[in-house]
């Protein structure tokens, strides 16, 4: 493929192959990031970041087994059983998640689906965040088309449901549900009219060419998915990627990178792992094209960066906490003036 020309006019791609997507990660360093950059600036503000606040309404004991996961019950990692919060406590939460500033609540729950008594009060607790005036989101496991439409009903804004990794190496990772499974899922929340968030987890033990599975996987679906989240492991103790390898953070931005020019229209969130990064890989990050991050000092299980660092950061880059609701308005293209443009694309500081 010619990336020169692409970028310049970035299209929705669904035949993305194994060697484009390695043709494109590879790139020298600088070519890559400025070619993310340059298509990041045509559909996005490139100083704004939205933010999601996360909350475990349903922790630990879930009977799935994937590996990286601390809540799985397959696992001793210390966690407690616990029930579906109350109500009350998932909005007093989401209050204050709103309070500090967060545009989105994502609630997840350790479960492999939805099922009986707790399902109706997970639909209370989207129309409770809903009227407080946040974009909702659920992770819940699998769902059937029934399940989908009653989420839709409620006025769900987004479910998370991650491919997680490639299709090579899915079954090194998970064994209790298949890859087929998650585009099922995925499908029936596509066909119920809800936004799709859905990406994976890298530095768990994966090959390269896992890494660009898994990106190809996600673009090459019938819709790019609204959202993308990027994790970096969280390695957790009593789960069997507690000793894995770290990833180079350079490979992790350039993860970011590749899915920004693949996604052009998505946003690509820095989601797990950003604890135990630097503020210049988050930077780095962000020139790359990630504009999402989770905003609060707990993810699910493990801890995330305390507020007060993030709001530093983001002062130190001169980033805003995007602020309208992506739900009610699309990302609006920047077509930008023939004089800005450098071999066709704009690379100045200027907000669009
Ligand atoms: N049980 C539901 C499911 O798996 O669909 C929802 C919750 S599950 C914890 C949501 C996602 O969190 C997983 O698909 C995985 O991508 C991510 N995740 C879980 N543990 C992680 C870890 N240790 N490091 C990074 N991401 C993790
Ligand atoms: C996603 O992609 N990452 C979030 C969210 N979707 C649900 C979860 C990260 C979990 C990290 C481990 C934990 O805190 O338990
Ligand atoms: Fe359960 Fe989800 Fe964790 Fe898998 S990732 S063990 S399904 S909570």
């Amino acid at each position: 493929m010619n990336i020169e020309q692409y970028v310049q006019q970035p299209v929705i791609r669904h035949d993305w192959s194994l060697a484009e997507v390695k043709e494109i990660f590879n790139l020298p360093f600088n070519d890559l990031i400025f070619y993310a950059q340059s298509v990041h600036r045509r559909f996005f503000n490139p100083n704004e970041v939205q933010t999601s606040t996360l909350l475990s309404i349903k922790t630990g004991a879930c009977p799935e087994d994937c590996a990286y996961c601390p809540q799985s019950g397959h696992y001793n990692t210390g966690l407690s059983k616990e029930q579906l919060m109350a109500l009350e406590e998932v909005l007093s939460n989401a209050k204050k998640a709103k309070e500090t500033g967060a545009t989105r609540f994502c609630m997840g729950a350790a479960w492999r689906s939805p099922r009986g008594k707790d399902f109706p009060v997970v639909l209370e607790m989207i129309k409770g965040v809903k009227a407080l005036g946040l974009e909702t989101c659920v992770t819940l496991g699998m769902l059937d088309e029934d399940q989908a439409q009653q989420l839709k009903d409620a006025g769900l804004d987004y479910y998370n449901h991650n491919l997680d990794t490639s299709q090579e190496y899915y079954d090194k990772i998970i064994t209790t549900r298949s890859y087929r499974d998650r585009l099922d899922t995925l499908q029936n929340v596509r066909d119920a009219g809800i936004n799709v968030c859905s990406g994976g987890i890298i530095g768990m033990g994966e090959q390269a060419s896992d890494r660009y599975g898994l990106l190809m996987e996600l673009a090459n679906m019938p819709e790019h998915p609204q959202s993308v989240p990027i994790n970096m492991l969280v390695a957790v103790a009593g789960t069997p990627l507690a000793d894995v390898e770290k990833l180079d953070e350079i490979e992790f931005v350039r993860m970011i990178a590749t899915a920004r020019i693949m996604l052009p229209h998505s946003y690509v969130r820095l989601s797990a792992g950003r604890e135990d990064m630097s503020d210049e890989t988050q930077a780095l990050c962000f020139m790359a094209g990630a504009n999402s991050i989770f905003y609060g000092e707990k993810l699910l299980t493990t801890a995330n960066p305390q507020q007060n660092d993030d709001v530093a950061l983001f002062e130190r880059l001169g980033i805003r906490p995007e602020q309208r609701s992506e739900v009610e308005q699309e990302p609006v293209p920047s077509v930008l003036p023939e004089s800005d443009q450098i071999g066709g694309v704009r690379f100045t500081n200027a907000a669009v």
